[in-house]
Formats: structure tokens, C-alpha cells, sequence
């Protein structure tokens, strides 16, 4: 039977408190540079947006959408009744982006510039990038200092003139989804999306494919979604399809993962010659040639979808014991002049090839650099998640590398705390500067053991949040103290609870702002 997957979130039309004047900025994550003023606007019921002296054409409606999402968290439900007599009035926002270009690549310019007068009629906000996800982050930070003025009953902007310039400090800011453990409903998985935008991060790891379910449809070896939990717990090409232009549209990639050769049980549901043998399921066959076809064939498949530069392509927790101990798989070994660990190394290295020939570069969890470093590709990224201490070597054998550490980034450990989380560095411990170029950001990871579409986003926010801002803010704009930022994160999660994300309260912190 298939399952009615729609969860709807009712939260009433509450109103975050918000500091009107007095210096604060209410921005999450804080921009690269601020300063503003002490007038207040009031935004146009009809907010408009032109384009004067822009390049972007806006083809596939990218900034169109955008700008209507943007008026649409700002006016809420709210009923805008107030009157508009003798106020300042924000006409609407100029829109000026200097490439036409509109694919989303990554390391792509996402810095804006962004001001906002204090007077003048028609009054128009003024927004510069380069690219249009430069003016999509922009129209966030524009949201953000938007709120609805209960006493009259009109959209307010506060701390008028504005003068922001901002880009982000790190290329890659993610955060994983686990689709394997518990599926998502698509419906839910876009909800993550929207929610990412809201602090600006941009890489949605989607974790497709692990031991205990195969839950997307491979079009070149369709038996494989067999290892599905059920008929309609899985998704097709087209939601996949749907899924990665959804994110791209809102500026935020999708790096999909097979994990392999560990965490592929499902896959033998289909195809039971993947398991070395019916008693011992896992790791994939190293020996069969088939199980490199299927690889070739799911990344054939994905890289019609997936148009993300990288593909991760897992690697971590190999437990070979199968392959020692089932006497086809140890036979081929003893032919191959290979012990356990060789083999592990010869299928990791196969499977990069083939990821390269269908235009990837590739990530791999950190044991691959951790166990056979050298012979890895050059083009991989590793992708730390035991403690700190790999970052320091992945960087200084000159590959890249991504940080997730479980013991900071892991939103799974439900103790992990937000200010842990804000205040996971990922240069640490890296002083030259050609070294922390080779740091592309970091990622928080949101395995899926223990949650599923009911508590998601309550266990996502506000803690991604927190590592956000670090992956945003320029280092030394952020707090070395947390207790400086509490109010403003505070701030930011009952945005999230307007906006219909179920972002959990900050521990120990009651109210959404002091008054
Ligand atoms: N699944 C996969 C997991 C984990 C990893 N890979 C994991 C391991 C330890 C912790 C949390 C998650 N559940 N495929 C490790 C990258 Cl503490």
C-alpha cells in the first residue's frame, strides 16, 4: 500500500522580536560588512523588482521565482491593513547582475553587494553581483531584515540607510541527508532545500544508497531498486531529476553518494552476485567484473542527473572479512598476488576511473586517504569525519578536502551542542595559505538511523545553522564567544519557525530575543 507521506507543519503567524534600532543586526549568517543607519522603511504591499543595467537575462526564471519566494516569506500571512500615509515606502528592488550566465558550478561567484536607502521616493533597494546566486543570497539578506510591525500592521525595515558586501569564506557548505536508513517523501527533501537557503549553505550531500535500502530506480540495472523498503518508498530518475533542479534554482548543488564497497548490502536484493555470497552479503564482490559494470552503469546514469562537479563515492567502515573467507573471492585474490587490503585499495581506485570517465571528480570518506593516500586520484577530495587530524595531512599531501568531524559536525549525536557546532574550525591547525585553499569547507551530517521525515528538521536546525555561519563569515567577524551570538541565533530559528521549518528551541535560551 502506498504511503501517505505528507507531513504538514502548522505553526501559528508568530512574530520573531527584533531589536528595532539600537545597532543590532539581525542577519544570520553576519555578512562580510555591514553598517546601517536609524531610519525605518516600510515595504511596499506590491514590492517590485527591475533590472536596470543588468546582464541576466533570467531564462529559466531563477531570479523571478526567487524574488516572489522572498515577498512571500516577508508578507507571511500576514494581512497588511496598516496605512502607508506620510511613511517611508521601499518601492522595490533593482536588481543588477553582471554575467549571464545561469548554471550553477561550483566555486561560482556568490558575493553581493547590497544597499538600502533611507530616503527618496520611489525608494528602490540596490543589489549587485556577479551571478545570480550572488542576488539570490542578497534578496535572503533582504528578507531577513524585513518584519512584520504588529502595531501598524505594515512590513518594517529597520536601522535604514544599509550598506552590506558579502561573500562567503568557504566554496562547499553542506549538509547530508541519509535517504537509506529512513526515506524521505521528495516533498520533504525539498523542504531541507529551502531551509539550507535560508543560512546560505550550498551543498546538499544526498546519501542515496546504504546496506539497509536501495531507494532510487537505476534505469541501466533496474532490479537494483528491489533493495527499496517498499513499492513506493523509492525514488524515480525523474524525482532525482526534479530534486537536483530544484536545488539548482535556489543556488544549493546536490553531490549524490554511492557508498561502496561497505554499505552496499541492498544492492545484492536485486542482484544477489554483488554479495561475495548469500551468507556473507558485504562488501560488494571485488572479484566479479559485474559489480564494476553496475558502478559504470549507476554513474552513467547519474551523470545525466547529477550535474554537480563531484560525485562521492563513500569508501568508509570496509570490513573485508567476506572477501578473506569466501573461496572465489580468495582465490581470485591469491591469483591477483592481493591481500585484503589490496583489494579494498584496487576497488576504490576502479571505481574512481570510472567516476572520471563520466566527468566526476570524486569524494571519498577519509579511510581511503587514510589507508592508500598516494594512490588515490588527484582530482579526489577526501572527506573527513574521524576526529580533526586528517584535514592537517590530506591538505599537506596537497589534495583538498572537505570537514566533517563527527565529534563537532554530527547532528546525529543529539547531544552535540550548537555552540559545538559553531565553533568547529575547519583551518585549524592549518597555517599556509596554499594548504587552506585546499580546505573547500565543511559539511554537517545528518545520518539517518534515528530520524525520518517526522523530526528531520527539528534535529537539522538550528545547529547546521551555527557551523553556517562558519562556513560564511569571514573569521574574524565570528564570535570567539558564543554567548554574543545566542540572541541572534535565537532570532534566526524562530525565522525558520515562520517560515514552517520545525527548527528546535536553543537549549536553555526561552524567549526568541530579550526585550
Ligand atoms: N553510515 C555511513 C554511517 C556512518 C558513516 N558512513 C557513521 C558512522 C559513525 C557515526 C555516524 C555515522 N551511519 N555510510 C561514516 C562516514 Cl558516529
Amino acid at each position: 500500500m502506498a504511503m501517505a507521506m505528507r507531513l504538514i507543519l502548522l505553526l501559528p503567524v508568530i512574530g520573531c522580536a527584533t531589536a528595532a534600532g539600537g545597532g543590532r543586526v539581525d542577519l544570520w549568517p553576519m555578512p562580510a560588512s555591514v553598517s546601517s543607519g536609524d531610519k525605518a522603511l516600510y515595504v511596499a504591499k506590491d514590492l517590485k523588482m527591475s533590472a536596470v543595467g543588468s546582464k541576466y537575462a533570467d531564462g529559466k526564471t531563477i531570479l523571478v521565482e526567487a524574488f516572489q519566494r522572498i515577498v512571500s516569506v516577508i508578507q507571511m500571512d500576514h494581512a497588511i491593513v496598516g496605512s502607508y500615509d506620510r511613511l517611508p515606502v521601499l518601492t522595490g528592488v533593482n536588481v543588477v547582475v553582471h554575467s549571464p550566465d545561469d548554471e550553477l558550478k561550483f566555486g561560482v561567484d556568490e558575493s553581493y553587494n547590497l544597499s538600502i536607502p533611507a530616503t527618496g521616493s520611489p525608494m528602490y533597494a540596490q543589489i549587485e553581483a556577479q551571478t545570480v546566486f550572488g542576488a539570490l543570497h542578497a534578496l535572503e539578506t533582504i528578507s531577513q531584515l524585513c518584519y512584520f510591525d504588529f502595531v501598524l500592521s505594515i512590513t518594517r525595515l529597520d536601522s535604514a540607510p544599509w550598506t552590506i558586501m558579502d561573500m562567503p569564506r568557504f566554496p562547499y557548505r553542506g549538509l547530508l541527508i541519509d535517504t537509506a536508513r529512513h526515506y524521505l517523501p521528495v516533498p520533504v527533501i525539498k523542504s531541507v532545500i529551502d531551509s539550507m537557503t535560508y543560512s546560505k549553505l550550498n551543498v546538499l550531500h544526498w546519501h542515496i544508497v546504504d546496506e539497509q535500502s536501495f531507494p532510487i530506480e537505476i534505469h541501466s540495472y533496474p532490479e537494483l531498486s528491489n533493495g527499496a523498503y517498499s513499492y513506493s518508498e523509492k525514488y524515480t530518475i525523474s524525482d532525482a531529476l526534479d530534486i537536483v533542479q530544484y536545488a539548482e534554482k535556489r543556488g544549493v548543488n546536490v553531490l549524490a553518494e554511492i557508498d561502496i564497497p561497505g554499505h552496499a548490502r541492498s544492492w545484492g536484493v536485486g542482484y544477489p552476485s554483488l554479495w561475495p555470497s548469500a551468507s556473507c552479503q558485504q562488501p560488494l564482490d571485488v572479484s566479479n567484473d559485474f559489480t564494476f559494470k553496475v558502478i559504470d552503469g549507476i554513474l552513467s546514469d547519474f551523470s545525466k542527473v547529477f550535474k554537480f562537479k563531484f560525485v562521492h563515492l563513500g569508501g568508509d567502515e570496509v570490513d573485508t572479512s567476506c572477501w578473506a573467507t569466501t573461496p572465489h573471492i580468495k582465490s581470485w585474490l591469491v591469483q591477483h598476488g592481493m591481500n585484503e587490503s589490496d583489494a579494498y585499495r584496487y576497488f576504490v581506485v576502479r571505481a574512481q576511473k570510472i567516476a572520471i570517465s563520466h566527468g566526476y571528480d570524486i569524494i571519498n570518506w577519509e579511510e581511503t586517504f587514510n589507508n592508500f593516500g598516494d594512490k588515490l586520484d588527484r582530482k579526489t577530495v577526501v572527506h573527513n569525519w574521524l576526529g580533526r587530524g586528517v584535514a592537517e595531512k590530506a591538505v599537506s599531501a596537497g589534495l583538498r578536502c572537505i570537514v566533517s568531524n563527527a565529534d563537532k559536525w554530527y547532528l546525529d549525536h543529539l547531544d552535540a551542542t550548537w555552540e559545538g557546532f559553531y565553533m568547529n574550525e575547519p583551518l585549524a591547525n592549518i597555517y599556509n595559505p596554499e594548504q587552506q585553499k585546499l580546505i573547500l569547507g565543511g559539511e554537517v551530517c545528518m545520518w539517518g538511523e534515528r530520524i525520518d521525515a517526522s523530526d528531520i528538521q527539528q534535529t537539522i536546525w538550528p545547529r547546521a545553522a551555527a557551523a553556517a555561519e562558519r562556513l560564511w563569515t569571514p573569521v574574524e567577524k565570528l564570535a570567539k564567544n558564543v554567548t554574543t551570538v545566542t540572541a541572534r541565533l535565537a532570532r534566526f530559528r524562530c525565522l525558520l519557525n515562520e517560515r514552517g521549518v520545525a527548527a528546535a528551541p536553543l537549549a536553555g535560551y526561552g524567549r526568541a530575543a530579550p526585550l
